[in-house]
C-alpha cells in the first residue's frame, strides 16, 4: 500500500475509534478489541468500497441486542444474592448466535461485548455456520459450594431461557462455567420448557455432550502451532513451552504439547505461576487435573507436592525463556514490555488460547519483531468449532467417535491457518496472522450481511 493510502487507512481509523469510545462510554475491553480489528480492516475496506458504502463497520461494532437480567439467588446459609447478567447477541448474519458464558466479578457489560464481537470473526473462520455472541455474570463462583453453584445456574437459566434455543442462541462454557455448570445451565432449561434440544454445548457425553469438546480449546490452539511453524519447516517437537493459566483451556494446552514431545515449564492461577524445572511429567499433569479439575484448589498446593516445582506468588510466567508461548488465562495479560521480553529471550511462535490475552503494546511488539503470532480468534478456535460439531451430532440425533471429531477438529485448525495465509501474507515469508484472522473472518461475514439486505 502506498504512502498516501495508509495514512487514509490510519487516519479513518481514528475517526472510526472516535465514534466508537463516544457511543460505548466505560467499555475499554470493547473499545480495543474493536482497534484491533478496526486497524487491520481499514485498508482492505477502503480498496473495497461497497463495504464502506454499507457502513459495514458501524454495524458490525453494534450488537442485534443485548439483554440485560437480573440474577437472584440463596446461599447455604439462607442469604439472599443479586447479580447481573447479560447476554450479548451480537451477530446471526451465517449462523444462530453462538459463543461461552463466563462467570466471573469482573465481568462487565463491556467485558461481553469485546467477546461477543471477537467471537463473530472466530466463528466464521471455523467455516462453519456460526454467529456471535457471549453472555455471563459479575457472579464469584470461587468458594461456593456445588448446592450454591447449581442454585445460582437455576436462577440464571430462568432469566436468559426464553431468549435463547437450538436455532435462535447456543451457549457454552468460558472463565467460570465448565462442564459442572453447563449441566446445571442444561438442566433448568428442560425443567422451564419441557425440550430436550441441543441449545448449549459442552454437555455430559451421556446427553449430548461431544466428546472431544473438553479438551477442543488446548488441543486447537497446539495445532494451530504446528500449522504456524510447518511454515518454517519446523515443528513442536524438543521445543521448551510456557504456558499460562490452569483452566480447562492451559490443562489441555499442556496435555497436547506433553504428548508432542515439548518440554512445558509453566501454568499460573490468579495467585502466581509454577515453573517444573525439567518440563511437565505425565505425573505433574495428573496432579493438575485432579488439583483444578476435582478440588477446584490453588497452585501453591503443587510446589508443597513436588519438589521440582517452585512457586512465584504474584507474578506471570513472561519473563520464563521458551520458544513457545501459550497464553491461557485472560485478557491482557500480556502487556508491551513482557512481549518485548519473550522476544529476547528467543521465542520464536506464540498462540493465543485466552480472548485477547496480549495488548495492543505487546501485539506490536510481537509483529515488529516478526514472532509468529496468532491472535486468539483464529488460534483457540477450537473450542467453539467442536461446539458446532456438538451441534451437528444433536440436530443428527448421533455421537461421533473422539476419533473423528479429534480428525475433524485438527482439519478446522489447518482451514483456519490458510484463511489467515491467504489474507495475511506479506509476500516475503512473513505471515501476518492478525491481519489474516480479521479480514478473513470479515469477508464471510460481510458478504453475507450485504447479501440479506438492510437490517
Ligand atoms: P477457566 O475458568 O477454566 O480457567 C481460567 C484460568 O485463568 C484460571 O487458571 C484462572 O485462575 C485464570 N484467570 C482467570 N481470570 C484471571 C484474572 N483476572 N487474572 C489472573 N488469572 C486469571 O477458563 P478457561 O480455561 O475456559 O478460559 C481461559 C481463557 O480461554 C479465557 O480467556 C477464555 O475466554 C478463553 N477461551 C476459552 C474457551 C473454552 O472452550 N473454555 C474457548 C476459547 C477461548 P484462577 O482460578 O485463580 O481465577
Ligand atoms: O471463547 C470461546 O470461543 C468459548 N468460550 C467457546 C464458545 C463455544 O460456544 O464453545
Amino acid at each position: 500500500m502506498s504512502e498516501d493510502l495508509t495514512q487514509v487507512a490510519k487516519t479513518r481509523t481514528d475517526k472510526f475509534m472516535e465514534g466508537v469510545i463516544w457511543r460505548n462510554p466505560g467499555q475499554p475491553e470493547f473499545h480495543q478489541a474493536v482497534h484491533e480489528v478496526v486497524e487491520w480492516l481499514m485498508p482492505f475496506i477502503l480498496a473495497n468500497p461497497r463495504y464502506q458504502e454499507s457502513k459495514l463497520l458501524e454495524r458490525l461494532t453494534e450488537p442485534d441486542r443485548v439483554v440485560s437480567f437480573r440474577v437472584t439467588w440463596e446461599d447455604d446459609a439462607g442469604q439472599v444474592h443479586v447479580n447481573r447478567a447479560w447476554r450479548v447477541q451480537m451477530n446471526n448474519a451465517i449462523g444462530a448466535y453462538k459463543g461461552g458464558l463466563r462467570f466471573h466479578p469482573s465481568v462487565t457489560e463491556g467485558t461481553l461485548k469485546f467477546l461477543a464481537f471477537e467471537q463473530v470473526f472466530k466463528n466464521a473462520l471455523t467455516t462453519l455456520p456460526m454467529g456471535g455472541g457471549k453472555g455471563g455474570s459479575n457472579f464469584n463462583p470461587k468458594g461456593r459450594s456445588d448446592r450454591e453453584v447449581m442454585r445460582f445456574c437455576q436462577a440464571f437459566m430462568t432469566g436468559l431461557y426464553r431468549f435463547i434455543g437450538a436455532n435462535v442462541d447456543v451457549p457454552a462454557g468460558d472463565i467460570g462455567v465448565g462442564g459442572r455448570e453447563v449441566s446445571y445451565l442444561f438442566g433448568q432449561y428442560r425443567r422451564l420448557t419441557n425440550q430436550f434440544e441441543g441449545m448449549i454445548t459442552g454437555k455430559g457425553l451421556s446427553f449430548g455432550g461431544s466428546p472431544i469438546r473438553t479438551e477442543a480449546t488446548g488441543y486447537g490452539t497446539v495445532y494451530f502451532v504446528q500449522n504456524m511453524l510447518a511454515e518454517r519447516d519446523i515443528g513442536v517437537e524438543g521445543r521448551t513451552a510456557i504456558v499460562s493459566g490452569s483452566g480447562n483451556v492451559a490443562i489441555y494446552c499442556v496435555e497436547k504439547l506433553l504428548h508432542l514431545g515439548a518440554k512445558v515449564l509453566t501454568v499460573s492461577d490468579s495467585g502466581g505461576y509454577v515453573r517444573v524445572k525439567d518440563g511437565f511429567t505425565e505425573e505433574h499433569l495428573a496432579y493438575l487435573k485432579e488439583l483444578k479439575e476435582a478440588r477446584r484448589g490453588r497452585l501453591t498446593e503443587m510446589a508443597e507436592k513436588f519438589s521440582d516445582v517452585e512457586h512465584f506468588a504474584g507474578q506471570k510466567p513472561w519473563g520464563e525463556t521458551a520458544e513457545l508461548v501459550f497464553p491461557c488465562a485472560t485478557q491482557n495479560e500480556l502487556d508491551g514490555a513482557a512481549a518485548c521480553q519473550l522476544v529476547e529471550n528467543g521465542a520464536i511462535a506464540v498462540a493465543e488460547g485466552a480472548n485477547m490475552p496480549t495488548d495492543l503494546d505487546g501485539i506490536k511488539c510481537f509483529l515488529d519483531s516478526k514472532v509468529m503470532y496468532g491472535p486468539g480468534k483464529a488460534a483457540n478456535a477450537g473450542g467453539v468449532a467442536v461446539s458446532g460439531l456438538e451441534q451437528t451430532q444433536n440436530a443428527q440425533r448421533m455421537s461421533w467417535s473422539r476419533e473423528e471429531v479429534d480428525k475433524t477438529l485438527r482439519d478446522i485448525m489447518a482451514k483456519i491457518h490458510t484463511q489467515c495465509v491467504t489474507y495475511g501474507h506479506d509476500g516475503n515469508g512473513y505471515v501476518n496472522y492478525v491481519k489474516g484472522a480479521n479480514v478473513g473472518g470479515f469477508v464471510k461475514v460481510a458478504d453475507a450481511v450485504l447479501a440479506c439486505g438492510l437490517m
